[in-house]
């Protein structure tokens, strides 16, 4: 039996998991987080104790602490993933692939006795409102206080999550040691079929707060395939019209490409002045059923926000910026160390002048003047929802909101209009599956290269990406009243880079259109890949956009998109037979189109 003092539920299979995992790595001590504000503060001091985590500024920022991973440990690391499925053909050809017996006889032995003179930690977590019909447990052990406090803010965590459970209920397994943090022992490796994740040597957000796009995206899009329901990277964002009505739109767009910006949109004054506003359900995932009105409902399966802090100011997003002014951590940012509060480049034009940089280092006028970067391009914040100024009051609403649209958007220099709009669902699939976008900081490797990331969830499908295709089309059938789906692109840039739409809060114009398509009371210009609006209806009113500008952002280039459709057969080649019939005929219409 593994050494603790009290064990916090009588199932048996929580019981196991721990036992074998405690065989496995054996720690000095397991410890059951309770979810308990006791415990949460001797679990922040003692991080700060051993130089984990760094206290902030108590009047500053209640509640905040910064911390610093190993340098070489700052983002996901796509290469070093893994579904480990029985058959290779069910992970697809985009996933890497691991035998499962392989991959746990491998991992074992990296686990073995990893977490000797350490505690393990027992997190159990509920993704969604604990107890909720929609929502789904996990247990995560992990040899890292920095996790557990991330997670204390992720998700729901405690004792009313083992209740739930009960005597015999399922979860998700996960097991995190940060190991060595050696690069060349790092996995991330999911289980679909044990409802099983493994994660070692890294102790960066994504690889390792495993409730977040391990769970709630690899193994959740799996179960979701399975039981008839959908796992999306994916924003909700309610838009209220100055009658007070809301409606709802989900967006999936790749990591680092505006999902937390648009979820915390602050409308321009004219529309502000007007009484219209926006709301955030959600700013990364989205979980989405079919309701009995036969409508797609979206609810948000986290319970914070692990948001990009460079670029987030006054100015391009305040709400996110007033999240994270309590209880958050920072992750890999500045500190200033003349205020004890932190610091990222594009929050202002003041720099601090005492301050140490995301390695550790001092950061002086000499390593500004050489361009040394003060917080890392993938520094975070850790904050609670519940901080949001702008939190919809269906945040905690279990069945969450009901879609009227759906947005796919990329990072996208040329190509990709500022928004078009599908012609059906299959349409809208085919929209999906074809997005591309320059690659970011989130991810280790390359910045800046365009690859297809169909849906946002190229890093994130815990299965055949052809099979996903067709849940989606197959999902479209079970809906009676579908959202319709569009795509946007924020990103179009001039000649020398620079981009040609301002963004962030401006990104409501768009919007309205979407919401108005949706409500047919605005027309729109038909072109080979679907409908784009009229110029004149996108609202200019008191935005510092000229008319030729938006005309020129609106525009699909034939020769360009011919181009495009054969990127697009050269990439659905891979998925063989598993390509759904209904998309290869969609790739027929627009190379029609396009020749017409
Ligand atoms: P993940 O948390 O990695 O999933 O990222 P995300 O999709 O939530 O992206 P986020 O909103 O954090 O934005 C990432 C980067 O894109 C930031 O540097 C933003 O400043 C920038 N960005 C967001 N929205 C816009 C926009 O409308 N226009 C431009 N030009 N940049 C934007
Ligand atoms: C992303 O990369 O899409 C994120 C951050 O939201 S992480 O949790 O690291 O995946
Ligand atoms: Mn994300």
């Amino acid at each position: 039996m593994a050494n603790y003092e009290k064990a916090l539920t009588d199932n048996q299979k929580v019981l196991r998991f721990i036992d074998e995992s405690a065989a496995l790595c054996q720690p000095d001590r397991i410890v059951w987080i309770d979810g308990s504000k006791k415990q949460r503060d001797e679990l922040r001091a003692e991080a700060c104790a051993t130089g984990e985590m760094i206290k902030l500024n108590e009047d500053l920022l209640p509640e905040c602490y910064l911390h610093r991973t190993a340098v070489n440990d700052v983002a996901r690391v796509e290469d070093r993933t893994f579904i480990c499925c029985r058959d290779k053909n069910d992970a697809g050809p985009i996933n890497n692939w691991m035998d499962p017996k392989d991959a746990y006889k491998m991992a074992s032995e990296i686990f073995k006795g990893s977490m000797q003179g350490r505690t393990m930690y027992v997190i159990p977590y509920s993704m969604g409102i604990v107890g909720s019909e929609f929502s789904k447990v996990g247990i995560e052990l992990t040899d890292s206080i920095y996790v557990v406090l991330n997670m204390e803010i992720m998700t729901r965590v405690g004792t009313d999550v083992l209740e739930v459970l009960g005597k015999d209920g399922d979860f998700v397994k996960g097991l995190h040691s940060k190991c060595q943090l050696d690069e060349s022992k790092r996995y991330i490796l999911h289980f679909p079929e044990d409802n099983t994740i493994w994660s070692c040597n890294s102790g960066y957000g994504g690889n390792v707060l495993l409730g977040k796009k391990c769970f709630a995206l690899r193994i959740a899009s799996y179960l979701g395939k399975n039981e008839g329901w959908m796992a999306e990277h994916m924003l909700i964002l309610g838009f209220e019209k100055p009658d007070g009505d809301v409606k709802y739109i989900a967006a999936a767009f790749p990591s680092a490409c505006g999902k937390t910006n648009l979820a915390m949109l602050i409308p321009p004054a004219y529309y502000r002045e007007k009484g219209y506003k926006v709301w955030c359900v959600g700013d990364d995932i989205a979980w989405i059923r079919v309701g009995a009105d036969g409508r797609l409902w979206a609810m948000n399966p986290e319970n914070g926000f692990f948001g990009v802090a460079p670029g987030t100011n006054e100015k391009s997003n305040p709400n996110a910026l007033h999240t994270t002014q309590k209880g958050t951590i920072f992750t890999n940012v500045v500190h200033n160390l003349d205020n004890n509060t932190v610091w990222w480049e594009g929050l202002d034009k003041n720099p601090p002048k005492n301050a140490i940089d995301w390695k550790g280092n001092p950061w002086d006028d000499a390593a500004k003047a050489a361009g040394v970067k003060g917080a890392h391009p993938n520094s975070r914040f850790t904050a609670p929802a519940k901080n949001c100024p702008c939190i919809s009051k269906e945040f905690d609403n279990p069945k969450g909101v009901p879609l009227s649209a759906i947005v796919f958007g990329g990072r996208r220099a040329k190509t990709a209009p500022l928004v078009y709009q599908s012609k059906s669902w299959d349409n809208g699939v085919f929209v999906g599956s074809i997005m591309a976008s320059e690659t970011t900081a989130a991810a280790t490797g390359a910045v800046g290269v365009v690859r297809r990331d169909p849906m946002a969830m190229r890093p994130f499908c815990g299965y055949h990406m052809g099979d996903y295709f067709q849940h989606w089309i197959d999902m479209g059938k079970k809906v009676k009243n579908q959202p319709k789906i569009f795509n946007v692109n924020w990103f179009r840039t001039d000649d020398e880079g620079h981009f040609l739409w301002p963004g962030f809060g401006e990104n409501m114009r768009v919007l309205e259109w979407i919401l108005k398509r949706c409500e047919g009371t605005v027309g729109a210009v038909e072109t080979p890949i679907g409908y784009v609006p009229d110029p004149k209806d996108i609202n200019l009113e008191g935005a510092d956009v000229s008319e030729e500008t938006l005309k020129e952002i609106l525009t699909v280039d034939k020769e360009t998109w011919k181009k495009e459709a054969e990127g697009i057969e050269e990439f659905y080649k891979q998925f063989g037979d598993r390509l759904p019939k209904e998309l290869s005929a969609e790739l027929a219409t627009l190379k029609e189109n396009l020749n017409k």
